[in-house]
């Protein structure tokens, strides 16, 4: 087993929490000097820095959220002067006004340094080729792998996202290993090349996907795995922590987070109370290495676990189990919690469907009604009607018994869905609530 960094990635439990405690100390003392921001904060919730001493103390502090970014827009969350910024991202903005992170030289080296711990722990380096179809420019999906990559000494073809029959052929030609996009546009990538012709097993030496930036299943991972014959992998990060960060290793049993950069907590979304470990809630992580923007409890608003147990290939760092929604994502239909995920979980076990599926919500006469529209497989799109009025029948009956909840079925051709470049658009919630 390769690591990046033996002995930060296999610390000693005892040892890891010990830094993050000074981290931690250091990381109040830091944004207590530097940002107006905490400060406030820290005197409006009558916070004597000075008890902040182990990770015991956390809960004591205030936590971050969204709005702060959007209260202080564009650049108040800064706690360096702008001659220490080299570089600024920006989140899309689609669920309000975009969020800006700056980042200093030390910054960038710390987030490509957590990326290069990520691809070598699922076997990428220097003998790979990595292509990135991730968005480059204000998205930081495109420079933070590039940086990553280049990190590992691995040769990057930075192909960005778009001109799918483009990235085909170049994977071809230059003998792609790795690729780097959301999961949904590399099923739109493995079409276009089914269209054409092209098997990946055969014509292509691609051996690993490196997906995140959207929510993805366990089920869609097999399709992915047993249609294309490449490992795919899950990757997660944030715009306000860096950026794409954290991914599996090689035995797929979770998404490393790097303790000695950054501390995770799950806690309740409703109460904001901790939660036991392993149990689902709200991820809250407090960034340790961070010097432009650092972020104290910073409520991410993914709901997913953690399992604290060193994992086989010897790391010692928590993993995030998959994350499972966002908490303002989970869809609330007649009075029942939905999340996408346990629909696309149902989906998937279906062979006749295929990837392509989305979820509209109406309110009609005052109840709300939920359709899924999915489409039919081109292998299956052939079949008779009856038995496509079966196999309707058959996802409403799963997904009555999974949600608690009767949702209407519509079956599409092949093709009939738009497809997307970076972050599928799943649900349409066209309730004006
Ligand atoms: O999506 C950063 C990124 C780029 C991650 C490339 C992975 C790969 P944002 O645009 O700020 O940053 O969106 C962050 O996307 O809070 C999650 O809701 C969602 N998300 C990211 N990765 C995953 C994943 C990038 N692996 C938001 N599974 C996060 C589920 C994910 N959701």
């Amino acid at each position: 087993m390769d690591y990046w960094d033996p002995f930060i990635e296999r610390m000693p439990k005892s040892e890891l929490i010990k830094l993050q405690e000074k981290k931690l100390r250091q990381l109040v003392a830091y944004v207590k000097d530097h940002s107006k921001i905490y400060r406030r904060k820290f005197k409006e919730t009558k916070l004597d820095t000075d008890d902040i001493k182990t990770l015991d103390d956390l809960h004591k502090l205030p936590f971050t959220i969204k709005k702060d970014f959007r209260d202080n827009y564009p650049i108040g969350m800064l706690c360096v002067p702008d001659d220490q910024v080299i570089r600024y991202h920006a989140s899309s903005g689609t669920t309000g006004k975009r969020t800006i992170v700056g980042y200093t030289r030390n910054d960038i080296h710390e987030w490509s340094t957590s990326l290069a711990r990520g691809l070598t722990s699922l076997g990428v380096g220097r003998r790979d080729i990595i292509q990135n179809s991730y968005g480059y420019g204000l998205f930081t999906g495109g420079l933070g792998f590039h940086y990553g990559a280049e990190m590992v000494g691995a040769t990057t073809l930075p192909t960005g996202a778009g001109m799918t029959e483009r990235q085909l052929e170049l994977m071809q030609d230059l003998g792609t290993t790795a690729f780097a996009c959301t999961p949904s546009y590399f099923l739109h990538i493995a079409e276009v090349a089914r269209n054409l012709g092209i098997d990946f097993s055969r014509d292509t030496k691609l051996k690993v996907g490196l997906f995140g930036a959207e929510p993805w299943s366990e089920d869609m991972r097999k399709r992915i795995e047993e249609s294309t014959g490449i490992n795919a992998y899950d990757v997660f990060g944030t715009s306000e922590l860096n950026g794409p960060l954290f991914m599996e290793c090689k035995y797929k049993n979770g998404i490393h987070i790097w303790a000695d950069q950054y501390i995770v907590e799950i806690i309740n979304p409703e109460t904001s109370e901790p939660v036991s470990e392993g149990k689902k809630g709200e991820l809250v992580v407090t960034t340790i290495s961070k010097e432009a923007m650092p972020l104290i409890r910073y409520k991410i608003g993914d709901i997913t676990y953690i399992d604290s147990e060193v994992c086989e290939c010897g790391r010692t760092h928590p993993r995030l189990m998959r994350i499972l929604g966002r908490a303002d994502d989970m869809l609330i239909i007649r009075g029942i919690n939905v999340f996408p995920g346990q629909i696309e979980s149902v989906l998937m076990k279906n062979p006749e469907l295929s990837e392509n599926y989305q979820l509209v919500i109406d309110r009609e006469h005052e109840l709300d009604e939920m359709t899924i529209i999915v489409e039919i497989t081109e292998k299956f799109s052939k079949v008779t009607k009856p038995r496509l009025l079966k196999i309707k029948q058959d996802i409403i009956n799963d997904l009555r018994n999974v949600l608690n909840l009767s949702v209407e079925v519509k079956l599409e051709k092949p093709g009939s869905l738009p497809r997307s470049l970076g972050k599928a658009k799943r649900v349409i919630d066209n309730r004006k609530i």
